[in-house]
């Protein structure tokens, strides 16, 4: 048999519009993920003009806006920002489930991605190497995921 065709997207911000939903809770966190979504922008080719920030108070407060950004077919993609810290409290899952949850489904409903940019960690420490300014910043990671999958699925 021939090798099948493959489909896949392209990480580039040229001719893209994304909009990124950002909690403010855990603002020290999440202020560096949405630091590195913007340089991840830039540095693929984005326009200032072509990137809309939307500030909610918390992590439970993500998916609402993300579906009406979704809804509004202004956006290629939605990247989600935020940051939940287990602590000792059972407050957790719910915050973070309901938000993973919320986003997925906003996804599935509208038809456009819908990037988890949350971090769910135990500690600070674990919240702050994921929200390093060096390597492995979660926020870019995330915007550069939701530029493949726009572009995945405009090719698909
Ligand atoms: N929101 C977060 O984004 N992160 C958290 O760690 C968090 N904790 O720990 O409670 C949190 N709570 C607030 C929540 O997201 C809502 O804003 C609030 O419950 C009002 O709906």
């Amino acid at each position: 048999m021939d090798n099948p065709r493959v489909i896949e997207g392209e990480v580039t911000a040229r001719g893209r519009k994304v909009a990124i939903v950002a909690a403010r809770f855990n603002e020290f966190i999440v202020s560096s993920l949405l630091k590195g979504a913007t340089a991840a922008w830039l540095e693929r080719g984005g326009g200032v003009e072509d990137l809309l920030v939307a500030r909610v108070p918390g992590a439970f407060e993500l998916p609402v806006v993300a579906r009406k950004l979704a809804a509004s077919g202004r956006w290629d993609a939605i990247v989600a920002l935020g940051c939940v810290i287990r602590g000792d409290t059972p407050h957790f899952d719910y915050v973070a489930g309901e938000c993973a949850r919320g986003l997925n489904l906003a996804s599935l409903e509208t038809g456009v991605p819908i990037v988890f940019g949350v971090l769910t960690v135990e500690t600070v420490d674990q919240a702050l190497e994921r929200a390093a300014t060096t390597a492995g910043n979660k926020g870019g990671e995330s915007l550069e995921t939701a530029l493949e999958m726009a572009s995945l699925m405009a090719r698909l």
